[in-house]
């Protein structure tokens, strides 16, 4: 196949953004990429790599079925960028700032449409407030448009105190036993929704820090009754084709009970709200060993599962890289997810939140967040490839090592050249990572913004 210069552009699907794109992307050109990533140089790296792709591509789909349905599968599946992680994160031990992160909410959205250009896959920010509020949601929309970005999940903030703030979070927000105190917490919530409804956004994910750190310092019922009637006031406040997510977590920072702490306890707030709750599944906010798969499968059987905050952990919400110490983890979760969303008619791209939520200590941020994506793609990949038929068949005899073996045969499948020529057919990057480091990116952003920048966030 031959890699065209130039018509690079059209590989975005060229029949719907041929006129939008073309003109869009001269200005895109013209703010990030002109200044890093000129328009060829994902060409030139992608006819570098043409041929060594082609014998893995070819290798592949010669050991599978269906590599056609696949890769249109993995070219539909976009997961959002979360807003607050573009910037170097930390712990209260220390954070050791990397240089050249975004300023602004405009610069993070140009790093997430590098982070797309590159990939192809990560077409959504989700905000989170009041760390990104959009000042001209208007001119902010068109420049996530210019760089073919959506805007998934508003997320609100009831776990910091701002400085303007009036009443404090310190007791908890929607929990809290003073009224004022909830009702300041519930109006933060309506106007997250209204933020988001400006940019086009369908849902508000409502993570609350809210629990207690000592015994009998709270009444666990009125708290949960408290919670509860708060999330009624913000569920009633949304726009009719929204969705409301619920994100449990199991400690931090409360560390002997949280208001909203495990599957059991946000369903029950989903199921209470309405057919617009839904319980969102942060990988790493579950306690040690818990089976993330099967809760997942029982909120798909519930068809109360909104989505997920991927990331990967080994103690805590470590918030490492998705697949980067338990990648069969994130496999058997995926394995779950097809088998469920298939029997319930769902479609994978659309009816389920796909975020990420990370923070990087170590890392530069934006190869931390193209390594996550490919894990997640690769992930999804491998559990297309589950040949479902013999597995239920093989459930049904209780012939435990054929289940295995047909779980670990797709597990064990190289699909890398599959993600890649999705990425391809896109108008991405082979390989995202060796470009962004082949062009030398990191310095590129702290040349334009200094050495010293710090992002808003975690
Ligand atoms: C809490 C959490 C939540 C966000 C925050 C940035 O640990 O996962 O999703 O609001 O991280
Ligand atoms: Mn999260």
């Amino acid at each position: 196949m031959k890699i065209l210069r130039g018509s690079f552009i059209f590989h975005f699907n060229c029949i719907k953004l041929k006129n939008k794109v073309f003109n869009n992307k001269k200005s895109l050109f013209k703010s990030i990429i002109q200044m890093i990533i000129n328009k060829n140089q994902i060409a030139d790296h992608n006819e570098q790599l043409y041929e060594k792709h082609k014998k893995r591509l070819n290798y592949i789909t010669s050991e599978i079925e269906g590599e056609r349905t696949i890769i249109q599968k993995l070219m539909d599946f976009q997961i959002a960028i979360p807003s607050w992680a573009l910037g170097t994160g930390g712990t209260r031990f220390g954070r050791f700032a990397g240089g050249g992160e975004p300023r602004s909410l405009e610069e993070k959205i140009e790093d997430v449409g590098l982070l797309h250009a590159l990939n192809r896959s990560s077409g959504a920010i989700s905000l989170h407030i009041p760390w990104d509020i959009p000042e001209n949601p208007q001119a902010i929309k068109a420049l996530a448009a210019q760089h073919d970005l959506l805007f998934d999940a508003v997320n609100s903030n009831t776990f910091q105190d701002q400085p303007n703030q009036a009443l404090s979070y310190k007791f908890g927000s929607l929990q809290h036993v003073d009224k004022a105190v909830r009702q300041q917490a519930i109006d933060h919530n309506i106007e997250v929704i209204k933020h988001g409804v400006d940019l086009g956004s369908k849902s508000i994910t409502v993570w609350l820090s809210d629990g207690s750190c000592f015994p009998g310092q709270l009444n666990f019922r009125k708290a949960f009754q408290r919670t509860l009637e708060s999330l009624q006031e913000i569920y009633a406040a949304l726009p009719s084709d929204w969705k409301m997510f619920v994100e449990y977590k199991a400690f931090e920072p409360n560390f002997y009970s949280m208001t909203v702490g495990d599957w059991g306890m946000s369903l029950l707030y989903a199921q209470k709200l309405g057919e617009k709750a839904y319980a969102l599944v942060d990988l790493g906010h579950h306690l040690p060993n818990a089976n993330i798969e099967q809760i997942v499968a029982l909120l798909m059987m519930e068809g109360k599962l909104a989505g997920f905050h991927f990331n990967d952990s080994k103690y805590g919400d470590d918030d490492l890289t998705v697949g980067s110490i338990n990648p069969y983890q994130l496999f058997l979760i995926f394995n779950e997810l097809v088998d469920g969303m298939d029997t319930r008619g769902m479609n994978h791209a659309t009816d389920l939140g796909w975020m990420i939520d990370a923070s990087h200590n170590v890392k530069d941020p934006l190869e931390d967040l193209l390594q996550s994506v490919e894990a997640i793609q690769q992930a999804y990949a491998k559990s297309l490839l589950v040949d479902r038929k013999s597995l239920t068949t093989a459930q049904n005899n209780n012939d435990v090592v054929r289940c295995q073996e047909i779980l670990q045969t797709a597990y064990q499948t190289d699909v890398r050249a599959l993600v890649a020529e999705a990425r391809l057919k896109m108008g991405g990057a082979l390989d995202p990572l060796s470009i962004f480091r082949g062009l030398d990116v990191r310095n590129g952003l702290i040349k334009e913004r200094g050495s010293k920048t710090v992002a808003t966030g975690l």
